[in-house]
């Protein structure tokens, strides 16, 4: 079609769409060009798609209709503060809602505790219908439009959101738009080949393809679910199954697809979510002869999402669920003329790995070196800044930089993993090995933060010393991810130093997969220490929520692009600078050792100052020419 012919036939629909609302045709009319342009691009070929586009349009119209007025309201109070979710307000906390306190009533039940600490955002874990056991921790959805019924009804989900809006508690859904699980009807109906749902997924008659594919294909679970295509007995084929064989790629070169997964964010955008953690992205879309990651076509895809989900629920955020290269990261926030068209915020996954590196080395050389060759973010766009989530920890530092230091990548990942999981050379970590990569000994890390910073080895040593590191270590990683700038996203347990869980180990359905280590039930009786300071639990809690506090009253907190890394030869050090919208500085001051050391005034450059308020200690420091820090220390001075 030509271009004029598109707009034209594009402008006939506009003027028909019988919705009042002004704000909604100016977005539509803003965004629609676009999406049209996007997608025409991508589905010229398919010969779905006319009556997809339609459809499109159609669930734009429908879903708009169906918002409710104090949604709508929302999202005005939102569109008016572009930068709620980069504040220094906002900080968040991953959580399953049946391990943390059962369902979504015992979710509802512990407010006042999220409250307490000072969280804001609250991170579901998966949430919607899965199959009982085969579900991958709720990442194998049956149903894209029900609740988990082990969580409770829909009411209940309602009346949860309800209670979260009324407290001021931002709700972050998890998104699982990659795959869905092989009992989703779509699945069901497409393996017997029912003409719509067949193309739906990508089924092969033989292996000639899947070969094809596989020359070039990275490998995601390489030890217990090994290549990217699942072999179906009983019809003869194969069908692309990039995780875990029981859940199913679906089809985005099939317009129909994204229709329905819009359609379906829509539906869950007007339940009340605040912010939509879009799943492994990297993978959506697949070519033969291509690395299966990060393609341009996963970037057209996910601007229809965000473009469409801006002009029904302009007040929702989107992450970016792509833990790749930072140069590959950069690009999931929009580039170029779609700046903003894309996702809002993205992991911080490269800093991540590396405090780990940082901590085994207590060296913080890798981590600046990586750190200032990350590219600069458009504008009102952020990290989550992490240290723990419910996956492993992948070591994906950048093999140039690693090298120019002098080291072998391999041998150097090897030595890390040694150092978290085998207790190598005074290590203090109790972690595991993840998807081990046979040839080389290469793998990922499980185990939660708690046990990776020495606490659980300490206390069944009963070292009373290395407790004490252990904590110094976790309030370390927790002071990072607070100052950084972005959303910070604590991983539910880590307030009160949850060890790991070796249960999983005598459970049929999860023991092939360790990352269920550290995806422990909440010990609520654990929790009642936190109101004991010198609990380990109250050292851990206690410091946590203050800082949040503090963080929460500093404006230099907040991320404006404005992170400055301070070049500094003691590599025990991290420092950073972080500056508020009038100009005002914290420098922010970490040991990653279990040594004492020190900084000099001339960290500060022509600030030379001589005193300077640390908002941790609530004190004054007065700067000498040499300064001290303690073992695993944080300063933030102003
Ligand atoms: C995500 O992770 C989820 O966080 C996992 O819990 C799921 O198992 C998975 O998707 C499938 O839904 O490979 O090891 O590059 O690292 O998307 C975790 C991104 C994963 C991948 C990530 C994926």
């Amino acid at each position: 079609m030509q271009q004029a012919e598109k707009l034209s036939k594009l402008n006939i629909f506009l003027e028909n769409v019988k919705v009042k609302d002004k704000n909604f045709h100016l977005r539509l009319g803003a965004n629609f060009p676009i999406i049209s342009d996007l997608y025409h691009k991508l589905y010229s070929n398919s010969p779905y798609k006319e009556e997809a586009f339609e459809s499109l349009l159609a669930s734009l119209v429908k879903n708009f209709e169906e918002r409710s007025a104090l949604q709508k309201k929302r999202d005005m109070t939102r569109v008016s503060s572009p930068n709620w979710y980069s504040s220094e307000k906002i900080v968040g906390m991953m959580l399953y809602v049946d391990l943390f306190n059962i369902d979504f009533n015992g979710l509802k039940e512990k407010i006042p505790y999220l409250l307490d600490l000072g969280i804001n955002t609250v991170h579901l874990m998966p949430f919607l219908d899965v199959p009982e056991f085969e579900n991958d921790g709720g990442y194998a959805v049956r149903n894209y439009r029900e609740v988990n019924p082990k969580f409770g009804t829909m009411e209940e989900f309602e009346a949860l959101v309800k209670e979260f809006q009324k407290n001021d508690l931002n709700l972050v859904m998890d998104f699982v738009l990659n795959h869905c699980a092989d009992q989703h009807e779509w699945a069901v109906e497409g393996r017997k080949g029912h003409p719509k749902y067949k193309d739906f997924f990508y089924f092969f008659p033989d292996r000639n393809l899947p070969n094809e594919y596989e020359k070039t294909m990275l490998d995601i679970f390489p030890d217990t679910a090994p290549g990217n295509f699942t072999y179906l007995p009983e019809n003869n084929q194969w069908v692309m199954t990039l995780f875990y064989g029981y859940q199913w790629d679906l089809n985005y070169k099939n317009p129909m697809v994204l229709v329905e997964m819009i359609d379906t964010m829509l539906f869950w955008s007007n339940k009340g979510i605040d912010i939509f953690r879009f799943d492994a992205v990297a993978y959506m879309w697949k070519e033969i002869g291509k690395f299966n990651q990060n393609l341009p076509e996963v970037h057209s895809l996910l601007q229809l999402f965000k473009l469409c989900g801006q002009i029904v629920a302009p007040g929702v955020a989107y992450i970016a669920e792509a833990i790749v290269a930072p140069e590959e990261i950069i690009k999931y926030f929009g580039e170029d003329l779609a700046q903003g068209d894309e996702c809002d915020i993205a992991y911080n996954a490269n800093f991540m790995a590396l405090s780990w590196e940082a901590l085994a080395t207590k060296s913080t050389n890798l981590l600046k070196k990586s750190m200032k060759a990350v590219p600069t973010k458009p504008r009102n766009t952020t990290w989550i800044n992490y240290a723990r989530c419910h996956d492993d920890i992948g070591l994906g530092f950048d093999d140039k930089l690693v090298s120019e230091m002098g080291l072998s990548s391999l041998q150097h990942r090897l030595y890390i993993l040694k150092h978290y999981c085998d207790g190598f050379n005074g290590s203090f970590g109790l972690g595991q090995r993840f998807m081990i990569e046979h040839e080389t000994g290469n793998a990922r890390i499980s185990g939660s933060m708690s046990s990776l910073c020495g606490f659980e080895r300490a206390v069944k040593e009963n070292n009373e010393k290395e407790i004490q590191l252990a904590i110094k270590r976790i309030n370390l990683q927790h002071a990072i991810i607070l100052s950084l700038g972005g959303l910070p996203m604590i991983y539910s347990g880590d307030e009160v130093a949850l060890p790991n869980n070796y249960e999983y180990l005598n459970d049929e359905t999860k023991k092939y997969d360790n990352r269920w280590l550290h995806r422990s039930k909440m010990d609520w009786n654990l929790v009642e220490n936190k109101d004991v300071p010198e609990s380990p639990q109250g050292q851990v809690y206690r410091k946590l929520k203050k800082m949040i506090a503090i963080r929460k009253q500093t404006n230099a907190f907040a991320d404006s692009n404005d992170l400055r890394y301070v070049d500094y030869e003691n590599s025990h050090l991290l420092i950073f600078k972080k500056t508020d919208n009038k100009g005002e500085s914290v420098y922010v001051i970490a040991n990653f050792s279990e040594y004492d050391t020190f900084f000099e005034r001339s960290i500060f450059g022509d600030l030379n100052p001589n005193k300077f308020y640390d908002l941790l200690t609530e004190t004054n420091i007065d700067i000498q020419e040499r300064n001290f820090i303690s073992a695993y220390d944080v300063l933030w001075l102003k």
